[in-house]
């Protein structure tokens, strides 16, 4: 069966996208459904617990808006699998290219005999990542892996060890990477001792700034700045690593103003400036990546997640002469830019140009933002709504209060969950709702995904 998705696009014209799944909301049993209670309960048996779970439904098929589950439901899906599948799931383009190459072959390791998709990604990456400048990009396979090369590469660079980051910051669960994260649970608890030469700044997050939003930026990039000079030295700064949006930080949008001063106190001392676009990339912000908002240029920019349409890929573009400075062999591993996966970024990078996913995205915060402000005006729990494109939050507070409130947010995402949509949930005190549509999400589908979330608040 063949469905066909209209979606109206920014421009005013419409794309037309055949879909695979009928692309509706259908509930026919509770949710967990009795298989995937059976299945949940196999994975508990299988599993760690330390692997969570959002939401237990068991994933059968997925494609455009929803996520089809064990018992025959239907989900909007919220979430893209964590910002992951902007071109929706199974993207036409990328089953194709994907097919193919499996077809064809699956592995060589790119160090032992190279294969050309690689070589394309990586120019394209080099073309489309912010800076006219010349780079150079190498692939890896998780967000976390490249944000740990790009403090690599930063540090033979410049000869220098402390890497700054930043309050509400997440970077990834490697040794290095989870240094990195802001928050301890869960991420850090009890797995330390963590890796040295890690040092924490302020992040200029206007909802919760003391003096207020008006002077955040100015004020948390004095701060920052006055804390590297004086606890570190600016001279002994390898890198500055930053989410141009704080994504499990809980949506931050930095005051306008902050990144670029950040960038500059870098160029300014030989700091090598690393964007870690891991959860902003690919379209989802309403730009290809959410550095081109202040017209902010990284030395190095993490890519992943998005890249691939689901496929595990991640990319590190850097500056060529910080990236050239590597001796040969320093870099790499045995899976990093995976036959199956390049072909997959080269069919994703297709895709959001053929489709305009860009334009896409901002049509969804077009049509989000409104609605979710016009509900804090109901719900006074309603703290904040904030986000671009399609990377919008609300932060819950105790009504009257700025008190983080993380018990409305579990009391939503259940009502919301048993309704069929599926919404995640992030921020340093765990009281911030997520929003991730897959950018190819129809209209009428992001309306009922409101609308249900709507109700939630009401029925609380
Ligand atoms: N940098 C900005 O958002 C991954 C984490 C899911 P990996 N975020 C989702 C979880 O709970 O583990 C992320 C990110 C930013 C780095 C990463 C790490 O990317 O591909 O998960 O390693």
């Amino acid at each position: 069966m063949c469905h066909i998705a209209l979606s109206e696009q920014a421009g005013g014209h419409r794309t037309v996208r055949a879909m695979s799944i009928p692309q509706e909301r259908r509930l026919v049993t509770a949710i967990p459904g009795p298989k995937s209670q059976e299945l949940l309960a196999r994975k508990q048996a299988a599993v760690p617990p330390g692997i969570g779970t959002t939401l237990p439904v068991f994933v059968t098929r997925a494609g455009g808006g929803v996520l089809e589950d064990a018992d025959g439901n239907s989900l909007i899906d919220f979430g893209s699998g964590i910002a992951v599948t902007n071109v929706g799931n199974a993207a036409p383009k990328v089953v194709e290219r994907v097919q193919k190459q499996a077809a064809d072959f699956t592995h060589t390791c790119f160090m032992v005999t190279p294969y050309e998709s690689y070589v394309r990604v990586c120019e394209k990456l080099n073309e489309l990542t912010p800076g006219d400048h010349e780079k150079r990009t190498f692939l890896v396979n998780s967000g976390a892996e490249a944000v740990e090369n790009a403090v690599k590469v930063a540090r033979l660079a410049t000869g220098r060890q402390a890497v700054v980051v930043f309050d509400h910051g997440y970077h990834g669960r490697t040794l290095l990477t989870m240094t990195l994260t802001a928050k301890n649970m869960p991420y850090k608890q009890g797995f330390g001792p963590f890796a040295p030469e890690v040092y924490r700044v302020p992040l200029a997050y206007p909802f919760r700034w003391p003096t207020g939003p008006e002077n955040c930026a100015e004020e948390a990039a004095a701060q920052a700045i006055d804390m590297i000079g004086k606890q570190i030295g600016a001279e002994n700064v390898a890198a500055v690593v930053i989410e141009p949006i704080a994504g499990e930080g809980g949506f931050i949008e930095p005051a306008k103003g902050f990144l670029p001063r950040i960038a500059e106190f870098c160029r300014a001392n030989g700091i090598v400036f690393v964007a870690d676009e891991v959860q902003t990339g690919f379209a989802r912000t309403g730009d290809l990546f959410a550095c081109e908002d202040e017209g902010v240029v990284p030395d190095i920019i993490c890519t992943a997640k998005g890249i691939a349409g689901g496929l595990p890929l991640a990319a590190v573009t850097g500056r060529a002469e910080l990236m050239d400075t590597v001796h040969a062999g320093g870099l790499g591993g045995t899976y990093g830019g995976n036959p199956l996966a390049c072909e997959a970024a080269l069919g994703v990078l297709e895709t959001i140009e053929e489709e305009d996913l860009v334009g896409r995205a901002r049509r969804i915060g077009d049509v989000m933002i409104p609605r979710l402000l016009a509900m804090s005006e109901r719900f006074d729990m309603i703290g904040d709504v904030r986000g671009r494109g399609a990377m919008i939050a609300v932060e819950l507070v105790v009504p009257g209060t700025k008190d983080p409130n993380p018990a409305a947010v579990q009391e939503v995402v259940r009502r919301c969950h048993a309704e069929g949509l599926l919404v995640l949930t992030a921020g340093t005190y765990g009281n911030v709702l997520r929003f991730l549509p897959p950018l190819v999400m129809p209209e009428h589908l992001l309306e009922e995904g409101l609308g249900i979330l709507e109700k939630a608040f009401a029925s609380l």
